[in-house]
């Protein structure tokens, strides 16, 4: 939920997905394309990570960026644990941390062989958000790891989002707010869409919060507006 705190306002990202599938590196490679300071958006604390010895996420990763343009406006950014186990820190980190979740950005392991995995990680986001994703929660995919062989197919993505109707067909009005469906690179030699997708779900955040009072707004001009927030 949208923070206030002496005139500046907060949101909440949260990163969701199966273990392995990039998260904490997404972040570090957000975090890194930001700090320079020749985006719209940079990073005002170091990145803090609580994270096991073989570098998978015990209980979250946390980064705050502020927008450069706008300067009342920060983004919390979290990812998850994705580990199985984890299910219950999962719950605790997307609701209780700083705030409720704003937005989310899904990410998914490309690789065909978990093709399976990521829908349970689908259903389980669905199961926390009840009901909210899109119509008061934005949300968007980002299929990583595109630079490896053997990866789903985007479309193929889309019919299980159709499936369980996180897809809206042209003629609904929600229909604007499809998850877009990034194909992305994490690794920094080989970086693809990692501050493009932040920036879109950014814009979202923004946009539900300015005129849809937390909702999805539904006229066609607002979603094309290119604002970064407020
Ligand atoms: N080839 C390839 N490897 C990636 C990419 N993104 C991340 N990785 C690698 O995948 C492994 C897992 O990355 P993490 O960022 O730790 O994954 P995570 O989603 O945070 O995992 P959990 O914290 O366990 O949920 C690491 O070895 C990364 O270097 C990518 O786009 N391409
Ligand atoms: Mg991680």
């Amino acid at each position: 939920m949208v923070q206030y705190k002496d005139e500046n306002i907060f949101f909440k990202i949260v990163y969701y997905g199966m273990a392995a599938s990039g998260k904490t590196t997404i972040l570090e490679t957000l975090y890194n394309l930001t700090k320079e300071g020749k985006r719209e958006l940079i990073p005002v604390v170091e990145l803090q990570k609580i994270d096991k010895t073989s570098g998978a996420t015990l209980y979250f990763d946390r980064g705050i960026f502020q927008s450069t343009i706008k300067r009342k406006v920060y983004y919390r950014v979290y990812t998850v644990a994705g580990q199985k186990g984890f299910s219950s820190l999962r719950t605790k980190v997307f609701n209780k941390l700083d705030a409720d979740t704003d937005s989310v950005i899904f990410v998914v392991d490309s690789q065909v062989k978990y093709f399976e995995d990521n829908i349970e990680f689908l259903l389980e986001l669905k199961n926390i958000t009840k009901g909210r994703l899109i119509k008061k929660i934005p949300f968007i995919v980002m299929l990583n790891k595109v630079d490896l062989k053997d990866i789903i197919d985007p479309e193929d993505f889309i019919q299980i989002l159709k499936k369980e109707k996180l897809w809206y067909e042209p003629q609904h009005e929600l229909n604007l707010w499809n998850p877009l469906i990034y194909r992305t690179c994490a690794l920094p030699s080989q970086e693809k869409d990692i501050y493009r997708s932040f920036y879109e779900i950014a814009r979202r955040t923004g946009l539900y919060h300015i005129y849809g009072d937390g909702q999805a707004p539904v006229d066609k001009k607002i979603s094309d507006d290119s604002i970064l927030t407020l």
